[in-house]
């Protein structure tokens, strides 16, 4: 299947199209990370930039996140075999206390959309779960929070990261409604994104 057809399947959350492309292309002999390259990670690209400049919502990046999902489960064993290094690991989890997690994973999608590893901790994480994800080695530690009343767990995670000794290792990227840049500052975290598509920028960001 043409890189395109892949792409315009994923604009339009037609899951099954795309995991038949992903499918027909590693049969015929492609190269994963081609796959990945040229026909998941753009049109994942086009779809932040398009919410970003407003013209389109939360629903269509989450049906684009989804099809590009049902390319990436076909895709991911290929990569690991053919060794094709993400562009990072980043280990996600809404702080303790919250459950809510479309935004977490909609974040999520996003980033492995965009070529990172992600380690998707789950709801209501303990501090004590992120210094365990930190210990595993990811390259950044991502806190979802919803509440008000829990994202002062946010500074609970970092300070038990400092006490574990090992809050240089990590990148902390935090977010969710209630969350600012003035809160990152002010909990000393390394970056913060108001949403999905910015995630990716800041997570990039981090990185260099
Ligand atoms: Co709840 N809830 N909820 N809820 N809920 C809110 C958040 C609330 C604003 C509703 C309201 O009162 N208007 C309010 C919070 C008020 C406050 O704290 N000031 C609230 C409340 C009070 C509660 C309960 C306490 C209600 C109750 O039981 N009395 C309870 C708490 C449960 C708990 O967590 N302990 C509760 C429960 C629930 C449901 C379980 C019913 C459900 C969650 C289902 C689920 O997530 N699986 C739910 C929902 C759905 C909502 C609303 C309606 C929608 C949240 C959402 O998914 N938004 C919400 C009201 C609203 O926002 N309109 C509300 C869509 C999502 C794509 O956006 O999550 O913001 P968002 O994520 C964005 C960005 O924030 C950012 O990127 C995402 C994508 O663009 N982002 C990150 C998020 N995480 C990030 C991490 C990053 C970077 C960016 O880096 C790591």
């Amino acid at each position: 299947m043409q890189n395109e057809e892949i792409k315009a399947a994923i604009l339009r959350g037609d899951a099954a199209t795309v995991a038949q492309g992903v499918s027909e292309n590693l049969e015929a002999g492609q190269d994963p990370g081609d796959i990945l390259n040229r026909a998941l990670v753009p049109p994942m690209v086009e779809v932040g930039e398009l919410y970003e400049r407003g013209e389109v919502y939360v629903p269509e990046m989450l049906v684009a996140a989804h099809a590009m999902k049902a390319g990436m489960e076909i895709l991911r064993p290929e990569l690991v075999k053919a060794g094709v290094e993400p562009l990072g690991k980043i280990a996600l989890g809404t702080v303790q206390g919250d459950i809510h997690d479309i935004g977490k994973n909609l974040v999520g999608m996003m980033l492995e959309g965009a070529g990172f590893e992600v380690i998707d901790l789950g709801i209501d994480i303990s501090a004590d779960n992120f210094v365990e994800a930190a210990r595993q080695g990811v390259d950044i530690l991502g806190m979802s929070g919803l509440l008000t009343t829990t994202i002062p767990a946010m500074p609970v995670v970092i300070e038990a990261l400092k006490e574990a000794g090992v809050r240089d290792q990590v990148k902390i990227m935090v977010g969710g409604a209630p969350v600012t840049e003035a809160f990152k500052d002010e909990i000393g975290a390394d970056g913060y994104a108001p949403d999905a598509a910015s995630a990716v920028r800041v997570a990039k960001e981090l990185l260099t």
